[in-house]
């Protein structure tokens, strides 16, 4: 079971650049998730010649790159990475949503991984150095610290109410798995000013990772993929959201 494909799509994928002389090259592959391996194809699905695959037992974290407005040169401009063992993969998605879905759905197979690191880096590794701390060691320690459950393009999630604790904060867990947070590329957001997050919040917008067919007749059914407007924190399983249909 564990062989069949949780995600499929083609995306564009940076070289690795395993040895000091290795290329730095776009391709675009076919990338494969099952819940044992990320794999990558070149070709169609009826004739395809695997390049790479990654066990999902060794890997360190997913998150997507911040770019900071940096120039991506592929067609492909929402980069996440996958670290694991002493490598790095950058692979760009083609939208927001596609970037957000593979994100997530790795994360949710990589949760029990004890390899996962305490910090990484939100920026590229590009000619020698990392982006978002100037460190010039591929393999120095991240610089930032890695919540596996955190989504870091979005703002932390409002305390529900009643559930705040006495130091303010919440005992929220990590949202539940289903459906995907959906906001604008990461950086900086924290800066914002309250008002302007208040404004935001009433329009959070949130992708469906899996279909959920409706169980009770007040249920809204979830078609994966598709956008949906969260009105209101029910509890931490039940949401109540407005569809595409309002
Ligand atoms: C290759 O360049 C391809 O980009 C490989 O990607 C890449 O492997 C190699 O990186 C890089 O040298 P050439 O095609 O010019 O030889 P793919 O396997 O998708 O074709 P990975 O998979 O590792 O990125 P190194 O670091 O493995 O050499
Ligand atoms: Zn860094």
């Amino acid at each position: 079971m564990s062989a069949e494909p949780l995600l499929e799509e083609t995306l564009i994928k940076r070289s690795q650049q395993k040895k000091r002389t290795s290329p730095l090259n776009y391709k675009e592959r076919l990338f494969v998730l099952t819940r044992a391996k990320l794999c990558y194809y070149d070709g169609r699905a009826e004739k395809k010649c695997r390049k790479g695959s990654i066990e999902l037992s060794r890997v360190r974290c997913v998150e997507i790159v911040k770019n900071n407005g940096g120039i991506i040169p592929c067609q492909n401009k929402y980069p996440f990475q996958v670290v694991y063992d002493s490598n790095t993969l950058y692979v760009f998605a083609p939208s927001h949503d596609s970037r957000c879905l593979w994100v997530q759905s790795l994360k949710e197979e990589i949760r029990h991984n004890t390899v996962i690191v305490a910090k990484f880096h939100p920026q590229f590794w590009q000619e020698g150095v990392w982006l978002c701390c100037r460190q010039a060691e591929k393999l120095a320690l991240g610089c930032e610290e890695y919540n596996l459950f955190g989504d870091i393009s979005r703002k932390p999630l409002p305390p529900i109410p009643g559930e705040e604790r006495s130091d303010g904060k919440s005992r929220r867990p990590p949202p539940p798995a289903p459906p995907a947070a959906k906001d604008e590329d990461g950086g900086g957001e924290e800066e914002e000013d309250e008002e302007e997050e208040e404004e935001e919040e009433e329009e959070e917008v949130v992708v469906a990772l899996y279909d959920f067919p409706a169980a009770e007749p007040h249920d809204l059914p979830l078609e994966r993929g598709g956008e949906y407007v969260v009105l209101e924190r029910c509890d931490l399983n039940w949401y109540k959201a407005r569809n595409k249909y309002g």
